[in-house]
């Protein structure tokens, strides 16, 4: 067995300083992860955390057989907002298997054809913003997309995200919640502190309100047909009042902000790569012809915007992490002990990065994921969804979404970038572009 490597300047009784208590802590330890290997480890105070970054140890991470999915800080505490919803249900919580049996059916590529036309609809609005001209903040816009989509397919509600000049109440308890769920992970106990009894009932009070909004929509669905998320869930009878509002809530949180991001890291990089753009819209006249908007199926068929976007997940993963619990007593990569229960994260910007997988791994290349690329990797080393039984349930959903936004707006704009934007990420729970701006020109 192998001592796992640390960063250097481990201090006595505090630990690992660096780092600790970040506001990007996923860029900070991708940093200080350089020349520690495909396996490291931090410490602060009694806090400590096994970081996995290379490609082939998270690639053994993925059998199902010796590891599982383990709630980690950050999804831990969103056990609050999300309850035992999907995404932070305990594996052997008895909801998460009945909810995933009533849910997965709204999941399929072909459930995906029933929410075209309302995708559409969405697309349609962000359009409408564009036509009308001038600078747009990419990541706000590619936000209200995303939240009107899972809002309106999901729910048949919608947050009036293109009308609205600023955010909608809903909204904004909800960002106000997510940030207080996630401060509470920090680990200087100092900076913990700072939230007070303030911030405390604000957080009390958004999560009532989050839940009020819910119920109410719950409230005038019952007893109504309908083969969206929520009258899939009521019809089946399966599910408890409270579990459903924390599907709910679950789906509007995982359903907007991670699909944003991709979008958005997707449209910085076509803004820095005319001749990526060019290969893409030579695909999109040719698939989707003159007609004013794609029929359902021409929109998977977008085969290099689909390699667009798996290549900007790649590079930025927007659900940057996910982390794995040892079922039994076992030895990874045959020399770093776990015990049961023991668990690593999985770093994904790092994983992705592995040169022994990716040559020259900082460059965009979409190439990467042409066939002949794909087959030449082993399996496992690309996990921006996730893994096993625990992972993304949404990815037809975000896949169809995103490619329908990427789709229109590229056969419809020019899409001009400022020459002296630095890509700078922002760090929630997801990643996203800070303050990348366009300015849409019609062709
Ligand atoms: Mn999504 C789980 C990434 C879009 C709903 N999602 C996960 C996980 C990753 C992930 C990674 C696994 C986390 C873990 O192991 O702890 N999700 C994404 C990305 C996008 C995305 C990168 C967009 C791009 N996700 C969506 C959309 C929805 C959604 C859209 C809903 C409409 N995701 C979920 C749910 C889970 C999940 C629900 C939890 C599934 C489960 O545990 O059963």
């Amino acid at each position: 067995t192998t001592a796992i490597p640390h960063p250097p300047w481990r201090v006595p009784l505090l630990g690992d300083v660096v780092g600790a208590g970040s506001r990007t802590p996923v860029q900070d330890t991708m940093k200080q992860a350089r020349g520690l290997g495909p396996i490291f480890t931090r410490r602060f105070l009694k806090r400590e955390i096994v970081f996995v970054a290379g490609a082939e140890l998270s690639a053994e991470l993925a059998d199902e057989s010796r590891f599982s999915k383990h709630l980690a800080l950050a999804v831990e505490a969103l056990r609050d907002i999300g309850g035992d919803g999907l995404f932070t249900a305990y594996n052997e919580e008895p909801n998460w298997k009945a909810a995933h049996d009533v849910l997965l059916p709204a999941f399929t590529q072909s459930a995906m054809r029933g929410y075209h036309a309302t995708m559409l609809d969405v697309t349609a609005q962000l359009v409408e913003k564009w036509d009308r001209g001038g600078v747009v903040d990419v990541s706000a816009d590619m936000t209200k997309l995303t939240l009107e989509t899972i809002g309106r397919v999901g729910f048949g509600y919608s947050f009036e995200s293109f009308e609205r000049s600023s955010a909608h109440p809903f909204v904004r308890a909800m960002t106000g919640s997510l940030a207080y769920a996630q401060g509470t992970t920090v680990t200087f106990p100092l900076v913990r502190k700072l939230f007070g009894r303030a911030a405390r009932e604000r957080y009390g009070r958004d999560l009532a309100y989050l839940a009020e909004v819910v119920d109410s929509v719950i409230r005038s669905r019952r007893g109504t047909q309908g083969t969206d998320l929520l009258g899939l869930m009521l019809a089946s009878g399966a599910l408890d009042d409270v579990n459903v509002r924390n599907q709910v809530i679950t789906f509007l949180v995982a359903g907007h902000e991670t699909t944003s991001g991709a979008l958005s890291f997707a449209l910085y990089y076509l803004s820095r790569h005319p001749e990526v753009v060019a290969r893409a819209r030579a695909e999109i006249d040719s698939v989707w012809g003159s007609a004013e908007v794609p029929e359902f199926e021409q929109v998977a068929k977008l085969r290099y915007v689909r390699r667009v976007l798996d290549e900007a997940l790649r590079l930025w993963p927007t659900a940057p992490a996910y982390a794995r619990q040892a079922r039994e007593d076992t030895v990874l990569g045959g020399k770093y002990p776990m015990r049961a229960g023991q668990w690593a994260l999985v770093l994904l910007p790092l994983v992705h990065r592995d040169p022994a997988m990716w040559p020259t791994p900082e460059a965009f290349d979409p190439d990467r994921f042409s066939p002949v690329q794909v087959r030449s990797r082993p399996g496992h080393v690309y996990k921006p969804f996730g893994t096993g039984e625990r992972a993304c349930i949404g990815r037809q959903f975000a896949l169809h979404e995103a490619m329908l936004a990427l789709g229109t707006v590229l056969r419809r704009y020019d899409l001009v970038g400022s020459a002296d934007y630095r890509l700078k990420v922002a760090e929630t729970l997801t990643l996203k572009p800070e303050g990348f701006r366009l300015t849409p020109r019609r062709r």
